[in-house]
């Protein structure tokens, strides 16, 4: 077989928004700080499935993310021998109609369609219609099987290297903040079988380790050698901590690099019953001792314990988040509406226990039966699937009958759930900067030294970070119980860290100045009225640059005037803070482990990730 052509793409520009106008390129806004008024992140991400499949095949290979129609025709024209799709569910109805252009333009393209529009596709169309749109719909694991269709040795490791950084901000800062968060995939696939689990139907119930403890530790040292500015490694997973073993071993090497843990942390995931079980084996300071900075917890429900959901029956998930927090690990609570044992008698109490458990970060979303996996069989069978848009298959997708509720009262109640979490613990930065001081207290009290000497010097820069906002915070707190929140936290971080010094409290102004615009022009235009939109990028694999960490090059189409504008006026805004905030470090008594880190962040364009 003569050398191919391929062409990998994300589905085309615009995206459908959610039900709350959210983007769905978004995470921070559309999830994790939800519900925060003007201190909701605002952050972009990247389709990493196509990277790692242009990464592990011989051929030279051009990745287009998020094209604009144009941008997507001009390619096909060139007449690729594969074009291969990565898409969500919410994108199939344009997907096909990408399909219906390749066939009609490029018809000796092979089509193949990967990840979870395929699942969706595969489960909803006969195979005359599939063949119509697709030669090959891939559920599963995606190199071996490219390799093969290209004739290459299929068994071969499959190899990382480093892909584009995601990154978050707060909007009145920046709405184009620099990647801080680098991304690694140590597994895929999940072995729990839950019948909701869109992932562990795709692998078949079972995971596949994509790097050992310490590969995964020698790329997060590759990650800051390139990009010092990334602060979070976000490990995709789907639970790390039913692979205790496999945490205990990265604490080995973890401990061996002081300089990488002073400068950031990692993202796991895990569900409750898991990190008990890690803790009582390895103790809890074995989670401070792998880098734990943020989990991802599935608490799904006060009461899934007791209908089945095995990864929810033993421990207290209380216990659990109260021990994380009060070590500095952050937390994303994630929370399912609308299971069959919700009514009307309990839903407002399940919704309060994840209150209680104040998770730094949070995931409220309606129990979704997606195409293709256990639960949408059965809810099919059962006649409580609606038919809703393909536009509106997500995680607040309304396509359930549900047992006792309406379908609107789900989602009003996901929606009521961010904003109370908000008005009884503030918003996440708040949240976040009290974790991390419990983070720096918890490792001045330790007897490891790497702990007592480097990770404290993280948890203070970050502390230090996050103060900035504070004035901005006690200005616009949604309430008197949060302001009040917000003095305690300052009076704690002077106790803590001394008087913060003249940078800490310019740069604090300056926040604070910004954040008064930005809620003027809330007023008369809010941001939610412009749905985030991602800009087109191009990236060539042509395989020169085997030996180079970065394996791409980038081709970036001219950003519209609107975004040109904006990423110049932050530009200029930050060399000025920057140069005004160098300058007061010298003329004024300094704390330089935060000053710097200040003037850094500054220079990185880049501020805290989750
Ligand atoms: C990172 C991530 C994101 C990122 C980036 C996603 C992206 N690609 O654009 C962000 C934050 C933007 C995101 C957003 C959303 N996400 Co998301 N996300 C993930 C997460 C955590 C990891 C995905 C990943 O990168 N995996 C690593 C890669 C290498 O694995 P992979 O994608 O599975 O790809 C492999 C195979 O599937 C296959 N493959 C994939 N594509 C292709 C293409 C071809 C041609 C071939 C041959 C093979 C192939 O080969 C790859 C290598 O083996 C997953 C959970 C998970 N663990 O998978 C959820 C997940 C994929 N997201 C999910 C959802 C629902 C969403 C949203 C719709 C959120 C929402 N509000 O409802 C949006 C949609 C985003 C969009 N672009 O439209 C669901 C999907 C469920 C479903 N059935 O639809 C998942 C599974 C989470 C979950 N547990 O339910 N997400
Ligand atoms: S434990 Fe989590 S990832 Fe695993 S199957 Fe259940 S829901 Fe999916």
């Amino acid at each position: 077989m003569g050398e191919k052509s391929i062409l990998f793409t994300t589905p085309t520009f615009p995206y459908p928004t959610l039900p709350a106008n959210d983007s769905l390129t978004d995470a921070a806004g559309q999830r994790f700080t939800k519900g925060d008024g003007m201190f909701t992140l605002y952050s972009h991400s990247h389709c990493f499935a196509n990277h790692i499949l242009a990464q592990n095949i011989n051929v030279p290979s051009v990745l287009l993310e998020y094209p604009r129609w144009e941008d997507f025709t001009r390619e096909v024209e060139k007449g690729y021998d594969i074009i291969g799709i990565s898409a969500f569910p919410p994108h199939l109805d344009n997907v096909l109609k990408m399909c219906e252009y390749i066939r009609a333009k490029s018809p000796q393209s092979v089509i193949m369609l990967g990840s979870y529009a395929a699942q969706a596709f595969a489960a909803s169309y006969d195979a005359e219609t599939q063949k119509r749109y697709v030669d090959h719909v891939i559920l599963g694991e995606g190199v071996k099987f490219l390799r093969e269709y290209l004739g290459e040795e299929p068994h071969r490791p499959i190899s990382q290297r480093l892909m584009p950084r995601a990154g978050a901000a707060p909007p009145f800062l920046n709405l184009h903040p620099q990647g801080n968060i680098g991304f690694l995939i140590t597994g895929l696939g999940c072995i729990g079988g839950c019948d909701f689990c869109s992932t562990t139907a795709m692998f078949d119930k079972k995971r596949i380790e994509m790097l050992s403890p310490r590969e995964l530790v020698e790329h997060i040292k590759l990650y800051h050698e390139h990009f010092p500015e990334i602060v979070l490694m976000f490990l995709i997973e789907e639970d790390h901590f039913r692979f205790p073993e496999y945490l205990n071993e990265i604490r080995e090497y973890w401990l061996d690099n002081p300089s990488v843990i002073e400068n950031l942390d990692i993202f796991y995931f895990g569900s409750i019953d898991y990190i008990g079980e890690f803790a009582k084996e390895y103790g809890w300071d074995a989670l401070g001792e792998i880098g734990a900075g943020t989990i991802f917890i599935g608490v799904e429900s006060k009461y899934a314990g007791d209908h089945g959901y095995e990864k929810r029956d033993e421990v207290d998930a209380r216990m659990v988040f109260d021990n994380l927090h009060s070590m500095g690990v952050r937390t994303v609570g994630a929370w399912i509406c609308g299971w069959d044992f919700h009514h009307h008698a309990n839903i407002y109490e399940d919704l309060n226990y994840l209150v209680s458990l104040k998770p730094t970060y949070q995931q409220l979303t309606r129990l979704s039966p997606f195409p293709g996996t256990e639960l949408w069989t059965r809810m099919k069978e059962e006649g409580r699937v609606y038919d809703v848009p393909w536009e509106d298959v997500h995680f607040w997708s309304g396509s359930q009958k549900n047992v006792a509720l309406e379908p609107h009262e789900t989602l009003n109640l996901t929606e009521y759930g961010y904003d109370l979490l908000y008005k009884t613990w503030g918003p996440c930065l708040l949240r976040r900067l009290e974790v991390t001081m419990n983070g720096y207290e918890y490792c001045m009290r330790s007897a490891n030294p790497v702990m007592r000497e480097h990770k404290s010097k993280f948890f203070k820069k970050q502390s230090g970070l996050v103060w900035l906002l504070l004035q901005p915070l006690d200005r616009f707190a949604p309430n008197g119980v949060v302001r009040r929140r917000v003095r305690k936290a300052d009076e704690r971080f002077r106790q803590l860290f001394g008087e913060p010094t003249a940078v800490m409290k310019a740069a604090s102004m300056v926040l604070d100045s910004r954040a008064i615009r930005f809620y003027i022009k809330e007023m008369f235009d809010p941001l939610n009225r412009h749905p985030k939109e991602e800009p087109c990028k191009k990236y060539i694999y042509d395989k020169k640059r085997n030996n180079s960490a970065v394996p791409y090059r980038t081709e970036r189409k001219s950003p519209s005037l609107k975004t040109w504008m904006e990423i110049r006026d932050m530009n200029l805004r930050h060399e000025m803070y920057e140069h005004l905030l160098k300058n007061l470090k010298h003329v004024s008594k300094s704390d330089e482990d935060i000053d710097n880190y200040i003037v850094e962040r500054m220079q990185a364009r880049s501020y805290v990730a989750f």
